[in-house]
């Protein structure tokens, strides 16, 4: 967050004007076949922003038509050289920097998200994610390899075909871009929902893939609600892949939706509980700032929240001291003023589920040291929050709550501590923050998570794969790993007459 110079972002639109409200099938904005609508709100007043086309089951069958057209043999998108492919997606990228501006402010509009931090890191993170898939259209290929007898085999790496992609609403253009960019960099077609809640800043960008030459079908993009457009998705006997982000309990409906129907591959990235360790022996200024923006960065919603504050009991009380002091100069308001920190939850159900842990918190025997209210009568907004005296098994430390809420647990041994900080049903990511390099490794190699950050917090990059352990998912998003869920391997073996070494 700091590192955003507010000098480098220009001034937002707060009346941007969303054009793009229709489902995009086949390269066309079109109403749903039922011509159902919804409203999407603005959650910093709760006031209606626009009505949305409503896709439905019938729609989902449209577009996985497209898409399935756009993969049939000979189709423009299949005859497309693999560099071509990395070339609509820079072209992609290029038009989304074009319209930085605007996507920022849709964004802001849309989620609530402060406008600086949805230009510099929302916008910035997705353009360079596109990018980085666009090098691999061409880099990702097979082997020859030695097998036994007078064989040659060879591997080719195909796409796997039309994907399902169902995506959340607190990070609508990132989870996009990650979605959009090894798919499309490996010549499969695309089926996405975006989520009810923000459904603006996607269709946009549905009108720039359009611009940049995707052919028709490739992109598919569907606002709708979860039960039915995505329901249908996941059930869907003609897609071959899905790809979720969202909670563990729909993880769970749609996994088990794929596997019902055609075994469709899976890959999950769902909740967490990511504990953020820091040790007495840390540069403590830094540790609280570190703390404070893991857990309250996105109004806390994200994934990969270090919401499991683990803090050594020799600089504990000084530790909750500092924490609060930087909590009360927490900026909170409106989201397109550059000097907000937070903004707004994205609903009343979000704050309603906040309140209802923070009560939980209380009961449980926590200590509320900051905040624990909702702020003002309009909009969605929560105070930072923080608990103290927090024991590793209570239910705020267990349950994700996808808010402003930090719970700082003491420790006072190395002994036992990975087996806690391991105690969840989560592993997406961790923290440790010390000068001990031995402390360091034995943390960073022990913890059960996908992501562990040492004397750092949410350094994010599109080279670097993100995903979970346990609960928190399946499969790998980002990086060279990111490329295997959208790739089959097929190995053809030849006959040949006489094999020489
Ligand atoms: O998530 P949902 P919600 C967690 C977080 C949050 C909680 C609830 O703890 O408090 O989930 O948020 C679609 N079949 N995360 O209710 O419902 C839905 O329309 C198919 C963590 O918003 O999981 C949206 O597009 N699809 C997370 C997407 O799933 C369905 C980010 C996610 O919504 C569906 C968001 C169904 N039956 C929430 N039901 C993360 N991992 O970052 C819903 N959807």
């Amino acid at each position: 967050r700091q590192a955003i110079r507010h000098s480098s972002v220009p001034a937002p639109s707060r009346n941007v004007n969303p054009k793009y409200t229709q489902l995009f099938i086949n390269n066309d904005f079109v109403n749903a076949k039922s011509g159902k609508t919804f409203e999407t709100f603005n959650p910093a007043t709760g006031g209606k922003i626009a009505d949305v086309a409503e896709a439905d089951k019938a729609d989902v069958n449209a577009a996985v038509k497209a898409a399935q057209q756009a993969f049939r043999l000979g189709a423009p998108w299949r005859r497309m050289d693999a560099a071509q492919r990395g070339i609509l997606l820079n072209r992609l990228a290029d038009l989304m920097e074009r319209d930085r501006q605007i996507l920022a402010s849709l964004e802001t509009l849309d989620n609530g998200k402060p406008y600086a931090v949805a230009y510099a890191a929302d916008l910035g993170l997705s353009i360079a994610c596109l990018r980085y898939y666009a090098g691999w259209a061409d880099k990702n290929h097979g082997k020859t390899i030695p097998i036994a007898g007078d064989h040659f085999t060879y591997t080719r790496h195909e796409p796997v075909g039309v994907c399902g992609q169902i995506i959340p609403w607190n990070f609508p253009l990132l989870m996009q871009a990650w979605k959009l960019g090894p798919a499309l960099a490996m010549g499969n077609t695309v089926v996405m929902k975006v989520a009810e809640q923000t459904p603006l800043s996607a269709l946009h960008v549905a009108s720039l893939i359009k611009e940049a030459g995707f052919p028709e079908g490739v992109v598919n993009i569907l606002p709708g609600f979860g039960p039915t457009a995505g329901g249908a998705i996941a059930a869907h006997m003609g897609i071959d892949k899905l790809a979720f982000t969202g909670s563990t309990d729909v993880g769970r409906i749609v996994m088990k939706s794929a596997a019902e129907s055609n075994i469709k591959k899976v890959t999950l990235e769902l909740g967490g509980k990511s504990p953020n360790i820091i040790f007495a022996d840390a540069d403590l200024d830094d540790a609280v700032k570190q703390a404070h923006h893991g857990l309250f960065f996105n109004q806390g919603q994200c994934c990969c929240a270090g919401s499991r504050t683990f803090v050594e009991g020799k600089v504990y009380d000084e530790f909750i001291a500092r924490s609060k002091e930087l909590a009360q100069k927490r900026v909170v308001g409106d989201p397109f003023d550059l000097k907000t920190d937070q903004g707004p939850q994205i609903d009343e159900n979000q704050v309603n589920t906040i309140l209802k842990y923070i009560d939980i918190g209380k009961k449980e025997g926590a200590q509320l040291v900051y905040g624990g209210k909702k702020v003002g009568e309009k909009g969605h907004f929560v105070e930072p929050t923080i608990f103290a005296n927090v024991r590793d098994d209570m239910k705020i430390a267990q349950e994700e709550i996808f808010g402003p809420v930090m719970s700082v647990i003491r420790f006072d041994s190395m002994e036992d501590l990975v087996e806690k900080a391991n105690n969840t049903i989560y592993g997406l990511a961790a923290a440790v923050v010390t000068k001990d390099i031995d402390r360091a490794l034995y943390v960073a190699n022990n913890i059960r998570a996908g992501s562990v950050w040492v004397n750092c917090y949410d350094v994010f990059d599109a080279a670097a794969p993100f995903g979970g352990y346990k609960q928190s998912g399946i499969g790998r998003e980002l990086g060279e790993y990111g490329l295997e869920a959208y790739t089959e391997v097929k190995t053809v073996t030849i006959k040949v007459p006489q094999k020489n070494s």
